[in-house]
């Protein structure tokens, strides 16, 4: 038989976006400290999540969150030359705590994380897809054409291909906020189909 191995997850993301919270709804447990300010976690805490009867272990690592990421890696990369481990073991660890917590954070997992859960910041927008290449950023849009409401006896392969210019018509195109504008749309639509909504 194997050896029991170990899967070691990390929670990463900016300070204050929920990690410690995650953490104890995963573990359901109380650990670390929640508080609505930025970082409050200074250490890398780890957690035993499962554990299978051969021994097996799934642990989760709840992280110092960070705050200026470019500014981080700048300094992370900086690490193997004396000048940069001076800069982060004794400057930022004197002069800021906060700054030195995260660093210690990202070499945990480089070095001991099987695989990361990155939680985006609380400020993101919602229902964005955020599309990113050779440095160029765009958004991508999902939008629903109008649609067309079928009578029941042509609501078959066969009339759907018989309408498919005007099911795929971009005029009158709309991006739904929520599920429910497309319900709306749709049985408004079907209303109007069968004469309901005179
Ligand atoms: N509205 C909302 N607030 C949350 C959620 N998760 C955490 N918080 C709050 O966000 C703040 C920071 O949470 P914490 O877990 O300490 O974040 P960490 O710094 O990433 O560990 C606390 O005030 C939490 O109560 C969530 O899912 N929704
Ligand atoms: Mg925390």
């Amino acid at each position: 038989m194997s050896p029991p191995s170990t899967i070691a997850i990390s929670l990463v993301s900016h300070t204050n976006a929920g990690k410690t919270t995650l953490a104890r709804t995963l573990l359901q447990r109380d650990v670390g400290e929640v508080r609505d300010a930025p970082h409050v976690t200074e250490f890398t805490e780890d957690h035993l999540l499962l554990r299978s009867d051969a021994g097996d272990e799934l642990r989760l690592s709840d992280t110092p969150g960070f705050g200026d990421s470019v500014r981080l890696v700048r300094r992370l990369r900086a690490q193997g030359s004396p000048i940069g481990w001076f800069l982060s073991e004794v400057w930022d660890r004197w002069r800021d705590r906060a700054f030195w917590a995260s660093q210690q954070a990202l070499r945990h997992v480089r070095e001991r994380a099987d695989a990361v859960l990155y939680l985006v910041s609380e400020d993101a927008p919602n229902q964005t897809i955020l599309c990113a290449g050779a440095g160029t950023f765009a958004v991508a849009r999902i939008v629903e054409s109008a649609g067309v409401w079928l009578p029941q006896d042509e609501q078959t392969p066969e009339g759907i291909a018989a309408h498919w210019g005007e099911i795929t018509s971009t005029v009158g195109e709309n991006q739904p906020k929520a599920g429910m504008d497309q319900t709306l749309k749709m049985v408004g639509k079907a209303m109007t189909g069968l004469g309901l909504n005179k």
